[in-house]
């Protein structure tokens, strides 16, 4: 059994190779969950095959399944009780520091078991899936202690098999410190890199580590030598760099040879060079700078303008972004950053994909990739950040079977 999307008024192809990644009036096929031919006007008969599906696309926009490259996906409980105190204007990184913010998501999670986790995880998967999203990027980092940190990982490795949505999985262990070592953040690093990264690299239950690098979480000193250890254990390294504070994690991501820095809201313009220079990946989180209530967003522009591959997430959490509809980030990532809509559609896509390492598989509309597609119900690509806040996907392909027709999942 094959498909055939017809008639696509557009059909965004995130390549560079075919007239700047945009085909009108487009056609694709897809055979053995791979994406065969790609093409614009009249299909060719000889491409037709009787035992084909057809959907036909007309007044509709075809992008590539988009990869939400940053999420900490499981967790447990809310924390919408912090609404007040970010209005009273308290400081994000104060709510830590008294023991809420992430440690109140750590303890919520430590609560719950691996299958409680999963169904609770399972509902976001759904509801990415409906919002268009193919592939998505899971951190740990709310168990902190080895078993929480080991459930919540095997949680995402087995709602990986069990889900359409493709899971990538990042250890954070060192997303803050747990109450068990306050104030010896050495002890914690060093029970992080010789109990629970061996295991997990043992167990395959993480491809990256990835580390809180900010004031009063990382210094960059510590943040530089648990990058280091985690490169030797076989991880490759991922940092929540600059995000409140301008401490030079741009920097260090590049020196490190990670393969993404993300948030950087005050990345310096040395940090900027030398991501460019190292070819680190900036994932961008808008729909955080808007959570975070500063006003601030990453200079995306100027990135664009020095060279530095961007990318844009949702940063799915409890705490600085509860949402999994990367539409509504399109919209903060256009209004919040100015990037174009071309520009988000590859930040979701082929960047993102960059991101975690799956740019020879998905991320754009080539012979040979793998078919995760979606259909937008808009005319173009603009319509889809204009229009916001609603839901414009038509139906979702994941190799080459479609998952979810008119906000329903099959
Ligand atoms: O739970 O606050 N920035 N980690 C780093 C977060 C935001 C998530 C949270
Ligand atoms: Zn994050």
């Amino acid at each position: 059994m094959g498909l055939i999307i017809k008639n696509a008024s557009y059909i965004v192809t995130c390549t560079d190779s075919i007239l700047d990644g945009v085909i009108e009036n487009g056609y694709i096929i897809i055979k053995d969950g791979l994406i065969k031919s790609i093409g614009t006007g009249v299909i060719p008969d000889c491409l037709c095959d009787k035992n084909i599906e057809i959907i036909d696309a007309k007044g509709k926009t075809v992008t590539p399944g988009l990869v939400d490259c940053h999420t900490h996906l499981v967790h447990g409980g809310s924390r919408e009780n912090e609404l007040p105190m970010k209005l009273s204007g308290v400081p994000y990184i104060k709510i830590l520091e008294s023991g809420g913010g992430i440690l109140s998501t750590v303890r919520a999670t430590r609560e719950l078991s691996k299958e409680q986790l999963k169904d609770k995880a399972r509902k976001s998967l759904d509801q990415m899936l409906i919002h268009g999203t193919t592939t998505v990027e899971a951190k740990s980092g709310y168990g902190l202690d080895f078993d929480s940190e080991i459930k919540c990982l095997e949680a995402a490795k087995e709602l990986n098999i069990e889900h359409p949505v493709d899971i990538v999985s990042t250890y954070m262990g060192a997303h803050a410190i747990p109450p068990e070592f306050k104030g010896n953040n050495k002890g914690y690093a060093d029970f992080m890199i010789k109990d629970v990264m061996p295991y997990i690299k043992e167990n395959g239950l993480a491809e990256f580590a990835d580390i809180f690098c900010e004031d009063g979480v990382f210094s960059v000193a510590e943040s530089e030598y648990i990058m280091k250890k985690s490169k030797e254990l076989g991880f490759k390294l991922k940092i929540h760099a600059d995000e409140i504070v301008p401490l030079g994690g741009g920097e260090l991501a590049a020196k490190m040879g990670a393969i993404s820095a993300e948030h950087l809201l005050a990345v310096s313009e040395q940090g900027i060079n030398d991501m460019a220079d190292a070819n680190v990946t900036a994932v961008l989180l808008p729909g955080t700078s808007f959570y975070l209530m500063t006003g601030k967003f990453a200079p995306a522009r100027k990135m664009i303008e020095n060279g530095v591959r961007v990318a844009i997430s949702t940063d799915y959490n409890p705490g600085t972004c509860p949402t999994e509809n990367l539409q509504t980030i399109m919209t903060f990532a256009c209004f919040g950053m100015k990037m174009t809509p071309l520009e988000i559609i590859k930040g979701m896509t082929i960047n993102a994909a960059y991101a975690i390492g799956r740019e020879n598989e998905i991320g754009s509309i080539e012979i040979g990739k793998k078919a995760d597609l979606v259909i937008f119900d808009s005319p173009n690509v603009n319509y889809i950040v204009y229009h916001f806040g609603i839901n414009h996907v038509d139906k979702v392909v994941k190799g080459g079977k479609i998952v979810a027709n008119n906000g329903i999942l099959k």
